[in-house]
């Protein structure tokens, strides 16, 4: 398959979606809208997105039922990475290429901002409901799993973690945890609740949480060697940022060969995890390769 082609056709469909969910000059304040918009279409890969509709084709279900859960997951990711820049947490002045929320706009409006696209993703979902009538309690599991995911037993933990984790060493268990929860959650979640809205059967469901959380690591992984081999121009962030900061890293604690061979590892058990799915599972496969050799 062309990978290239379907992550462009597939991300010009979650950028309409998200342009219906959140349009131009909403709301009673524009100044929030507007950053919330800054950030939101600043240019990401749409990954969660992505993976979320490929979760519900390889189900054999149609990628277009998953789309609100697709926005959901875009809002929540853009609105973790404002937070994340935010003077208190990382201070970074660059992001998708572009000033921070809160360099462009300021640090208060770029909190609100983030508890703006937090909300409007939950918010998004609820409106979406009655085109899933007779379907209920799958919505509902869905959202459960992205609270979830999104929110203190996930993310927010994970972020935590990595917070309380500055400046001390930590052990290869404790990295693997704070990733796990802080980017590996959301990614999991993505590929999970495709697989649900898709209408797949509790085994398929559990194989490509599966899939998820190892491809949640190899991103990690590859993320970590991105800070080390890329590029502030691909990335669109600054880079070396993770040894400036001394920052535990799979780099730093295996060194950059072994870091690349465990990435390697995990991308081919997450393809064996698809391994009883036809054809329909087949960009799942693709997007997993691809983190082995992805510059941004
Ligand atoms: C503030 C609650 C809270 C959580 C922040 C995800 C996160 C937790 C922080 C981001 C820090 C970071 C750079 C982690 C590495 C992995 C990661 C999430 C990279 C950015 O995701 P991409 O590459 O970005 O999918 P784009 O811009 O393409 O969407």
């Amino acid at each position: 398959m062309d990978l290239k082609a379907y992550l462009g056709e597939r991300r010009d469909l979650v950028n309409r979606a998200l342009e219906s969910y959140l349009p131009k000059g909403r709301g009673p304040a524009v100044r929030v809208t507007e950053a919330m918009r800054y950030s939101l279409f600043a240019g990401g890969k749409r990954l969660r997105p992505i993976l979320c509709l490929a979760g519900a084709e390889a189900v054999g279900g149609d990628p277009g039922e998953a789309l609100p859960v697709a926005g959901a997951l875009e809002m929540i990711h853009t609105y973790s990475l404002i937070h994340d820049d935010l003077p208190a947490m990382d201070d970074d002045d660059l992001r998708r290429g572009k000033p921070t929320c809160h360099k462009q706009f300021d640090e208060a409006t770029a909190i609100l901002a983030g508890d703006g696209l937090l909300t409007a993703a939950f918010h998004t979902l609820a409106v979406a409901a009655p085109r899933y009538e007779g379907r209920e309690n799958g919505l509902l599991e869905v959202i459960q799993v992205l609270g979830a995911a999104a929110g203190y037993q996930g993310m927010v933990g994970g972020q935590m973690l990595d917070l309380l984790a500055e400046g001390r060493k930590i052990t290869f268990q404790e990295l693997e945890t704070i990733h796990r929860l802080k980017t590996g959650a959301l990614l999991t979640a993505a590929v999970r609740t495709g697989a649900l809205m898709g209408g797949g059967s509790r085994e398929e469901v559990t194989r490509l949480t599966g899939y998820g959380e190892k491809f949640g690591l190899a991103f990690q992984i590859t993320d970590d060697l991105l800070d080390v081999e890329g590029s502030a121009a691909e990335m669109g962030k600054a880079t070396g940022m993770d040894e400036k900061r001394h920052k535990a890293t799979y780099p730093a604690l295996l060194g950059l060969e072994k870091a690349r061979e465990w990435a390697r590892s995990l991308v081919e058990e997450a393809v064996a995890s698809l391994e009883p799915f036809g054809s329909g599972a087949e960009p799942l496969r693709e997007i997993a390769r691809y983190l082995l050799v992805r510059r941004a």
